[in-house]
């Protein structure tokens, strides 16, 4: 296979990894811990993994000898760059342990469990994937483990392999299920461990211990690079205003992270827009707003970054959305009876008044986006309806009604733009190489030490990699109840912008400053060779979490 010269020298960086993990670790205990709400409904529901103490690794002259051990790797859900590097710091770790030890990695994430679909990852495999981005060593798959029959058919090929230890590395969700796997067979007495690792581009996996989930870091230094390259030409060609949608799921991270980043005129968060209840006309009047300002100042370009999740958190948007699902989940058949052009007079006239006025107001297309596209469960896929063009829309359609009215007097033309896979499988930066690669390492000391339930937890990794704090955190800790399907479930809660936490309050304090001046960042590319400044830098965001 031809390989990149980049592809080549990367592959001989070596991970930088906490102090402790390099010798004999000794694992320091701390106080029984508690989960984040629901506390006993969360323990009822976890008897054998619930109120575990949180582990701390400290260096140790001490060396322990163990038996050899089969572990089983999972990658679980959408791609995040350094993914391969969890895979290698597992390896290395257990290798350590016993050189006898071997992994197994469950093809196509957790389907290859429950079909038996696996291959051992030699010595060979692991190098060649050393550093990489993507998931295609063993590649990742969106089944969810969940059921009793899926945990007993995977446990038949665990025992076939001998395998005593799983490590499920996933999101909030993919975690939550490698609770309830290690409670399941912890009370079976199925003798296999449960470790999961912090995964997602998304960054909604983050608590007080688990600082950052893999892969954020990465994903948003390649979608700043591009804003930064797109800034750039508009400032440039001066004609433009690029309005540009941000993957992310829910959660406003990868957007806030990527503002604070290129210091865009516009960013938008999804968070708070719910907080402030604005309408989707209240959005697009202030961009209009804004366009206006610049015009004035005779800039009639600009760019605005848009999180992918926005319009599940407008509040009148959120209704609708509802009201069209519960309709549709019933009328699914009459709907399609009726001929094309006559669908979304039908749709208005059978919501109510208010949804049907929030309908009505909207571009066509994305009217029809939101009857047609559904998911398995019957609800519309938020992440299709193409936010960045029914804004880009409106907001021309409101300025022409403020040219009118003679408030604007400028020249507005769009660009739109979607940035999501062009990050999921970059290559993992230094930051994302060496902390995925402490992950894995840990995970295989948890291993070692014959936890289950335990989340890998790295963390100080806003210092040199040195000083990074390794261990293990109980996921129950992480849990709460929620809603989910109609019914109350454990489960990690999901990380969303907070409006109090310093990075949008510093984005908050700057933001009218970015709008009207053009005060871009231009990031450029991921350094992997260079000076530390260039090269080691955490995320915006967690450098101000951390007071830094
Ligand atoms: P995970 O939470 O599984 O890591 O998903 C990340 C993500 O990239 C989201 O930002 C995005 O909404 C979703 O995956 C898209 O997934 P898919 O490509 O499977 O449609």
């Amino acid at each position: 296979m031809t390989k990149s010269a980049l592809q080549v020298a990367r592959a001989a960086y070596k991970p930088k990894m906490p102090k402790a993990l390099y010798g004999n670790v000794k694992i320091e205990e701390g106080a029984p811990t508690q989960s984040v709400a629901n506390q006993d409904e969360v323990k009822k529901l976890f008897p054998n993994t619930y109120g575990m103490p949180t582990l701390r690794f400290v260096e140790s002259s001490e060396k322990v000898n163990l038996p050899a051990i089969n572990v089983g790797v999972i990658l679980s859900g959408g791609q995040a760059p350094g993914g391969h590097n969890v895979i290698a710091g597992i390896f290395d770790g257990i290798k350590n342990l016993n050189a006898g030890s071997k992994v197994y990695g469950f093809l196509m994430g957790p389907g290859g469990l429950v079909d038996h679909k696996y291959q051992e990852l030699t010595a060979d495999i692991i190098d060649e994937y050393r550093n990489t981005g993507g998931f295609d060593m063993i590649g990742s798959g969106r089944t969810k483990l969940e059921t009793k029959e899926q945990f007993d058919k995977g446990l038949e090929i665990l025992k076939k392999l001998d395998i005593k230890a799983l490590v499920i590395i996933g999101g909030d969700d993919s975690n939550t299920n490698a609770c309830v796997l290690a409670e399941y067979y912890a009370a079976i007495n199925a003798g296999v461990q449960v470790i999961g690792c912090p995964k997602t581009i998304d960054g909604d996996l983050k608590n007080e211990m688990i600082e950052t989930s893999f892969g954020f870091d990465t994903a948003c230094k390649v979608y700043s690079e591009v804003i930064g390259n797109i800034e750039r030409d508009c400032n440039s060609a001066r004609k433009y205003w690029h309005f540009i949608k941000l993957m992310g799921r829910s959660a406003s991270h990868i957007a806030l992270e990527c503002a604070l980043q290129v210091q865009p005129n516009i960013c938008l968060i999804s968070e708070e827009v719910e907080a402030k209840k604005l309408s989707l006309d209240d959005i697009v009047t202030d961009i209009a707003n804004a366009v206006a300002k610049r015009a004035a100042n005779g800039n009639n370009f600009g760019t605005v970054l848009i999180p992918e999740g926005l319009i599940e958190f407008i509040p009148a948007m959120k209704a609708l959305i509802a009201e069209l699902n519960d309709y549709l989940a019933h009328h699914q058949e009459e709907f399609n009876a009726v001929p094309k052009a006559e669908q979304l007079a039908y749709i208005k006239k059978n919501l109510s008044a208010e949804n049907a006025a929030v309908f009505a107001s909207l571009p066509e297309g994305v009217a029809r986006q939101l009857t047609l596209d559904r998911d398995p469960h019957g609800n519309v896929q938020v992440s299709l309806i193409e936010t960045e063009k029914l804004l880009a829309e409106m907001v021309g359609n409101k300025l022409a009604e403020m040219k009118k009215a003679g408030q604007y007097n400028g020249k507005f033309a769009s660009q739109v733009h979607f940035f999501g896979y062009e990050g999921r499988c970059a290559a993992p930066s230094n930051y994302d190489a060496d902390y995925c690669y402490s992950l894995g390492y840990t995970a295989s000391v948890l291993i070692g030490a014959g936890k289950t339930g335990y989340m890998s937890s790295v963390r100080n990794t806003t210092a040199p990699a040195a000083e990074w704090v390794a261990g293990g955190i109980p996921i129950t800790m992480m849990m709460n109840m929620e809603r989910r399907h109609g019914e109350m479930k454990p489960v990690i809660r999901k990380a969303l912008v907070e409006l109090d936490g310093a990075p949008f309050k510093y984005f908050a304090a700057n933001r009218d400053k970015w709008a009207v001046g053009t005060e871009y960042v231009y990031p450029g590319p991921i350094q992997y060779f260079g000076p530390t400044e260039v090269c080691d830098q955490p995320t915006i965001t967690l450098k101000l979490e951390q007071g830094k």
